[in-house]
């Protein structure tokens, strides 16, 4: 019998899609985007047309596991009853041997953003005071700068930008990591919109744009400071002002006594002409959307550098504009209960981390550092839950260290991953096409249902129903130890997730009108329209006592990013890759054979090598053999690789990573996010083997 499901892509993507399945007698058949979505409009990415090979694929795990030594690949089938046995008695002792629950350490990040896969920040909230990663891998800095800017975390609908005469795509590369804004920007383009590109190269987003301005890494900050110093010398500042912002003469005199347009040019490679010409541009026309990707923040300045473009929003007047503002990401519609366990506040600040007071909090970008350090009592136990940190995080070294040193590892998952490879125990969890769920955007406005079509591949279970069983052998082998339930119905969680806040911005009168369709939020389409501001001044904050109170600077200001030491002379940016999703790889089992390192072949020549030549970059943590491919575009002094999983024999291109960083963070995701483009390497050409390196087993 044929049937229709309708779903939502869980992966941490700008696009969140709308999917309908279609099912013969519980098979999958076929994966469609929803018409009906005015953002995914029935057109889905190749990953999601490959989502059916990643159900049935022949490599997903589909029984629990146990490993008799981590690394060594010598994996045994257990029973469910068998692998909750031993995780529940594994807590118990810990908790017992030392008098507390923070030995015990989660780590969950983005492998799924469904609401019901907070269920595992709940079953350790239900167990006690326990250690758990903090903040973002992502968009920490950018998050942080616009809610000092703003007072809140919100951006226009998605849907708005068609309204632009003048669209400025700055360090995103919707071509690939949001390509359902694709459409809405060729359309506007179409009838008359001038779409500008700043990036350090020529990526697929900027080859589609009219005009791309090439800036040197980690110096937009700057240019966007000497674009607001043009508009403040050729009186194009909004009149309006004085009534809106809050400190704009300290701005302004900054502006005059700090930034030069010329010395500007030769930091940022963008001409003083040109510069002059942009700033112009974007004074003139009305409105002029710019577009902030997570891309520009990955640096030690990075929150710096969004608040200098929110600056140059606000001079030109383009904040709260129908088609114009900048916009970075939202939260406003990530208003889930916390499956009850969960701090509320907490979980408003940073829709994926729910944590209690009493916990351990450690950021997730020195989780190793800091998990190793951690004494009185140290952790013992490391779960995690749709996170691949061997091959997605910093200081690679560190985790290895850590894998090793922990007592026991559990890793629920789909596949035997990097971090698989790290586990005691592996639980294998099911798709978005075997469970119930609901989700929310950072980009758009829409929250949808996600309801199973077929039945659980295997003897996979959802995060929620582990953690369910987690609760129910805890509290079998020693009552009252886990507050967190011991069985329920997904569906009926689910809809207790809808809080009165987020029932009112979807105007439901009850939750389980959710389950008929997706539903946009209301939301006003674009943001700051009334230009009243949620900033304790209740003003566009140029000069910010937040800021100040948490350590930052109070203006946006500029400080450069790291400088390449001696041995190490390249920058190497590690971009979102076309057809991965992070360590997902699509289609899966299709690993591809070695990294590509993009470079300028003048650099390459200077080395001897050729196009397609084999070589090795390096610094003091590692070396990541790659092949060469050209690309006149890309400064002599950067190279590229677009990030994406390695066979496990292979050393994983975050070997090379040191978890430097970001300026901000703290504010609105509780740590500073990761300054991942701060990466340095040297060029060799191989001779000889290539040296292996940790972690790989
Ligand atoms: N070099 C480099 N490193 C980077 C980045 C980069 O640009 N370059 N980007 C950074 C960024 S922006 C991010 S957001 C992080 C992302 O890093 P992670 O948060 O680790 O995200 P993913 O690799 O997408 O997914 C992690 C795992 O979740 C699993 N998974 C999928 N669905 C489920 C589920 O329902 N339940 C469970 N339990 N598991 C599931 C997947 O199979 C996958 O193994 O990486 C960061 N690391
Ligand atoms: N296909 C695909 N889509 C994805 C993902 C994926 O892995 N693959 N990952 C998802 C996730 S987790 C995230 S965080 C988003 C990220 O999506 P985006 O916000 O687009 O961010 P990035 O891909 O990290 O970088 C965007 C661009 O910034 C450029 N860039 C780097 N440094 C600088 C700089 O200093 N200045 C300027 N102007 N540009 C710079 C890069 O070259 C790149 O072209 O994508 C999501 N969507
Ligand atoms: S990965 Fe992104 S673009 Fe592709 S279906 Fe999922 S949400 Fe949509
Ligand atoms: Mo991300």
């Amino acid at each position: 019998m044929l049937a229709k499901h309708q779903h939502i892509c869980p992966r941490n993507c700008y696009d969140t899609c709308s999917l309908i399945s279609t099912t013969y007698n519980g098979v999958l058949l076929s994966v469609e985007g929803n018409p009906a979505h005015d953002y995914t409009k029935g057109k889905l990415c190749p990953k999601a047309m490959s989502d059916i090979q990643k159900v049935y694929s022949p490599s997903r795990i589909r029984y629990p596991m146990r490993q008799r030594h981590r690394f060594s690949g010598d994996w045994e089938r257990i029973s469910w009853d068998e692998a909750l046995e031993q995780i529940a008695r594994t807590i118990l002792r810990l908790k017992r041997t030392h008098g507390s629950t923070l030995p015990l350490a989660l780590n969950k990040y983005s492998g799924n953003f469904g609401a019901l896969h907070n269920a595992m920040e709940a079953l350790f909230s239900g167990i006690g005071p326990t250690t758990r990663a903090i903040g973002s891998p992502c968009w920490s800095a950018g998050v942080d700068a616009q809610t000092i800017d703003f007072g809140r975390f919100r951006c226009s609908s998605p849907l708005d930008m068609a309204h632009a005469k003048l669209i400025w795509l700055w360090g995103v590369n919707p071509a690939w990591t949001a390509i359902h804004q694709m459409p809405i920007i060729f359309d506007a383009m179409e009838r008359g919109t001038t779409v500008v590109c700043f990036d350090t190269h020529l990526s697929a987003t900027a080859a589609r744009s009219h005009r791309f301005i090439q800036v040197r890494p980690g110096t937009d900050g700057l240019l966007a400071l000497a674009m607001g110093k043009v508009l403040a010398e050729e009186n194009l500042l909004d009149p309006d002002l004085p009534n809106y912002t809050l400190g704009y003469h300290d701005f302004l005199a900054y502006l005059d006594s700090e930034i030069r347009v010329e010395r500007a040019a030769t930091i940022t490679g963008v001409e003083a002409d040109t510069i002059r010409d942009l700033a112009r541009e974007y004074g003139q026309t009305h409105p002029a959307c710019i577009w902030a990707g997570f891309g520009l923040q990955r640096y030690t300045n990075g929150g710096q550098t969004l608040r200098a473009i929110d600056a140059l929003g606000a001079l030109a007047g383009h904040i709260g504009e129908k088609g114009g503002g900048v916009q970075y990401g939202h939260f406003e519609t990530w208003k889930f209960s916390g499956l009850g366990h969960t701090e509320p506040s907490q979980a408003k600040a940073n829709p994926v981390v729910g944590k209690n007071p009493s916990d351990r909090a450690l950021n997730i970008n020195k989780f190793a550092a800091a998990a190793l350090a951690c004494t009185e009592p140290p952790v013992r136990m490391l779960w995690l839950a749709g996170r691949n940190p061997l091959s997605q995080d910093a200081d690679l070294h560190l985790w290895q260290k850590l894998m090793n040193q922990l007592e026991f590892i559990v890793v629920s998952d789909l596949f035997l991953t990097r971090s698989a490879a790290a586990a005691d125990i592996f639980l294998p969890v099911t798709t978005h096409y075997e469970h119930w769920d609901l989700h929310a955007s950072y980009w758009h406005y829409w929250v949808g249902v996600n309801e199973p079509a077929i039945a659980p591949v295997g003897e996979s279970k959802s995060d929620l129903e582990i953690a369910w069983r987690v609760s129910a052998k805890l509290n079998e082998l020693e009552p009252g130890s886990c507050t967190f339930p011991t069985s329920g119905s997904e569906k009926e969680t689910l809809l207790r997730e809808l809080s009165p806040e987020l029932l009112r911005l979807l105007r439901l009168q009850s939750p389980k009108e959710i389950l008929l369709q997706p539903l946009k939020a209301n939301l006003p389409p674009a943001s700051w329209a009334q230009r009243q501001f949620a900033t304790p001044s209740g003003r566009f904050e140029f000069r910010s006592e937040k800021a100040v109170q948490a350590g930052f600077p109070a203006l946006p200001s500029y400080s450069p990013p790291l400088s390449p030491p001696p041995e190490a002379p390249l920058r190497l940016l590690t971009p979102h890759h076309s057809s991965a999703l992070n360590s997902q790889s699509y289609p899966p089992d299709t690993i591809p054979n070695g990294y590509t390192l993009y470079v300028n072949p003048e650099l390459a020549e200077s080395y001897g090598l050729n196009e397609g030549a084999p070589a090795e970059i390096a610094n003091d943590l590692g070396a990541v053999r790659v092949r060469l491919a050209f690309d006149l575009s890309i400064p002599r002094d950067v190279v590229i690789v677009y990030q994406h999983p390695a066979e496990l024999k292979d050393s994983c291109l975050n070997v090379l990573l040191r978890s430097h960083t970001t300026d901000m963070g703290t504010i609105a995701t509780g740590a500073p996010g990761l300054a991942l483009n701060e990466t340095f390497v040297c060029l060799r050409r191989l001779t000889g083997s290539v040296q292996r390196l940790s972690p790989n087993p």
